[in-house]
């Protein structure tokens, strides 16, 4: 593999590799086909745009987007100037977007049409005053104070990359923690391309003639680089869903563009198996999928495999390390487990003294590759529990078996992951202790029938308060309307008290090894 030149910009290097390929399309989404030759002339008008806002290099902007064409313009186009774009998740509450705003000091907003609402409510929050509001299709007359993007647009003149250092900072995703609030994990342009030529394009073996969807959004590290780095490093065309990946909406999409690649999570290939209306095989096109976010049950991908007639390669990835760094192979394919170290990265088990570990034992995952981000912004300490010289603390506990062959058995802490997302326990909590019935509350992981993760509270409530059937459906829906939609429990147990130890922290792990009884 050749090594990542000095001075690098990932956004001109993908208008360079594809200048070839104009009139192919580059993504399709609802409303239209963008063509690599569109897509780099709107990513040098974007810069150009940014430059009249009087935005400058390595100042930041708030991504906020739906998968549609816009959202490659807008984070390319950022690049392309060498500024830095914060790509968040679009389903957030806006006390979340009100701490990224203050966290990230982004001077401008780029906005979905439907978000405005939830942006407007976060800025009246924060401490930190954005300059610049920029809606995309926006779904009626914009207030004032707002700008729509198609009109900036159509003012733009293409400008040439700025020319950045490969170890320049790109672009920050935003990653949850156990406790505290979301950490911003700063990435480089270079770690793009390392992703591209480590995992893209030698392991999910992403090519020129492919289709790719992933169900994972963009603004997720794994959907990143299934739907933008990978597709854009090797000129394939990629397909684009705004709307929420339910098995119909994802069907629909396999159905009519025939995607060749297609990138899932576990919870999402369960749901798409027990859908009453499932394609046939000849009526879609999938030669190879891949699943993150989670352990893919084996019995998952055997049915899978067996519907589709093409292999699900299961690989865990972080946000700090961009994308899968273990994962398995379409020579080299186990089920149940999530393989071996992506060729480029190395991975390690280590015991509670940072001591490697046999074969068959349980241990913290480590990893060391050339994707790794740099930092947590503004937070030392976290990146320094972190990133540990060449080495980065996954947080994820795994065994190796003597065929070397690697199988998750959970979090290092109490994190519990659905659907590819993090979930803290404590932020759940949080709300449910909020609730006038509720004096008490624990949040633990527990795996339903199919080896999927699910979150479940256990609640003790206040004097008076009767345990029903329509108060658990109240605290759900309590919890839905504070929290992301991922983050509701899909169970609640109404129990008398919790366990705790003697100084009053409440044992999640005994509850775990109960609910496991
Ligand atoms: O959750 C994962 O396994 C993952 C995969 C790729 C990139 C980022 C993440 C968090």
């Amino acid at each position: 593999m050749q090594a990542c030149p000095e001075q690098f910009n990932f956004a001109q290097f993908i208008t360079e590799t594809n200048a070839s390929r104009a009139d192919k399309a580059a993504y399709i989404d609802d409303q239209g086909t963008l063509t690599y030759g569109q897509l780099a002339d709107q990513v040098a008008r974007f810069a150009d745009l940014l430059g009249q806002l009087g935005i400058r290099r390595e100042e930041r902007i708030l991504l906020s987007l739906h998968d549609t064409n816009d959202w490659p313009v807008v984070f390319l186009g950022a690049l392309h100037a060498g500024i830095v774009p914060v790509a968040i998740n679009t389903m957030l509450p806006p006390q979340d977007y009100a701490y990224m705003l203050e966290h990230s000091r982004s001077r401008a907003v780029f906005i979905s049409g439907p978000l405005l609402e939830t942006i407007q409510e976060a800025m009246s929050e924060a401490r930190h005053e954005v300059e610049h509001v920029i809606v995309a299709r926006p779904e009626q007359a914009l207030p004032a104070g707002t700008l729509a993007l198609e009109a900036l647009m159509s003012k733009a003149q293409p400008v040439p990359a700025t020319p950045t250092l490969a170890d320049e900072i790109a672009f920050w995703l935003y990653s949850s923690g156990s406790t505290g609030k979301p950490k911003g994990v700063v990435h480089t342009h270079a770690n793009l391309w390392h992703t591209a030529e480590l995992y893209g394009k030698p392991v999910l073996g992403v090519r020129e003639d492919d289709i790719v969807f992933s169900a994972a959004k963009l603004f997720f590290a794994y959907g990143l680089g299934n739907a933008l780095t990978f597709p854009l490093a090797v000129g394939a065309t990629t397909v684009l869903m705004a709307e929420r990946p339910t098995p119909a909406a994802v069907y629909k999409r396999l159905v009519d563009h025939k995607p060749t690649v297609f990138c899932g999570v576990p919870t999402l290939y369960a749901a798409m198996l027990a859908y009453a209306d499932m394609p046939s095989k000849e009526q879609v096109a999938m030669r190879i999928c891949a699943s993150a976010g989670e352990a893919l049950p084996k019995d998952i991908g055997d049915r899978f495999s067996q519907q589709f007639g093409c292999y699900i390669l299961d690989g865990i990835g972080s946000t700090e390390m961009l994308h899968i760094f273990l994962s398995n192979r379409l020579d080299d394919l186990r089920y149940g487990t999530t393989g071996k170290a992506v060729p480029g990265y190395e991975v390690e088990l280590r015991d509670d003294h940072g001591q490697p570990l046999p074969a068959g034992v349980i241990g913290d995952l480590y990893i060391k590759g050339p994707s790794a981000a740099l930092m947590y912004w503004n937070n030392r300490e976290k990146t320094r529990q972190t990133f540990l010289g060449d080495w980065v603390k996954s947080g994820d506990k795994y065994v190796c078996d003597e065929d070397g062959y690697y199988t998750y058995s959970g979090r290092s802490d109490d994190m519990i992951k659905v659907s590819g997302q993090y979930v803290s326990p404590i932020e759940v909590e949080n709300v449910l202790i909020q609730h006038a019935a509720v004096l008490e509350a624990a949040v633990i992981g527990v795996t339903d029938h199919q080896g999927l993760t699910k979150t479940a509270a256990y609640v003790v409530l206040r004097s008076g308060q009767q345990a029903s059937d329509a108060l658990q459906v109240e605290l759900q829906a309590f919890v839905k309307s504070q929290l992301t939609p991922v983050k509701y429990p899909r169970a609640i147990h109404f129990v008398d008290d919790l366990p705790k130890t003697a100084t009053g922290k409440i044992q999640r792990f005994r509850l775990r090894q109960q609910s496991e009884d």
